[in-house]
């Protein structure tokens, strides 16, 4: 009896950003090992933009810009085996964590995972605070136009508040 196994694949978005370093090579580099990883296939990558530092007490013109783009991906990875993928990918590329949202060679996060909706001390979704972000919104946006945010609605719709639309 020939028996083939299939693992359920899911839809994720994942948020890359980076402000240190040569941030078009490090999302270079990181798009690469996402899409030679395991378990992963990348179905989408959005434009990179250009983008002000968002500091916990707002937008900081000094220090060093962003560059933001976000990823589609299928991947059979469950959300925690994920996460654990994108911190090992952090680490080789010369993430050290320090400040909270302090300046970082390269940042990849979990914005949503096939619309779940859960929170534990190490990972929480969809990401807490992609609702009120124009960097992880815009480039979504330009992916997936359809897309919703489990619990916030119509990225489209996000965005256009946020941009006063
Ligand atoms: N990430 C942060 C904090 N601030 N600002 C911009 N513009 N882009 C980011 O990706 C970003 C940020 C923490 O993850
Ligand atoms: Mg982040
Ligand atoms: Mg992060």
């Amino acid at each position: 009896m020939n028996v083939q196994l299939r693992r359920i694949e899911a839809d994720a978005v994942i948020a890359i950003g980076s402000n240190l370093g040569d941030r078009a090579a490090t999302f270079s580099a990181a798009l690469r090992a996402l899409a030679e990883a395991d378990g992963i296939e990348v179905t989408a990558i959005s434009s990179p933009i250009e983008t002000v530092a968002v500091r916990p007490d707002g937008e900081d013109p000094d220090a060093p810009a962003y560059l933001n783009a976000v990823v589609l991906v299928r991947t059979t990875l469950a959300p925690r085996a994920l996460l654990s993928l994108l911190n090992d990918i952090e680490r080789e590329h010369g993430r050290v964590r320090g400040e909270r949202w302090g300046d970082r060679t390269l940042d990849l996060d979990i914005i949503d995972y096939a619309g779940l909706q859960s929170s534990s001390a190490d990972l929480t979704l969809p990401h807490p605070r992609a609702h009120e972000r124009t960097f992880v919104l815009r480039p979504w946006a330009e992916v997936a136009p359809e897309a919703v945010l489990p619990g916030h609605g119509r990225i489209a719709d996000l965005l256009a508040t946020l941009e006063g639309r």
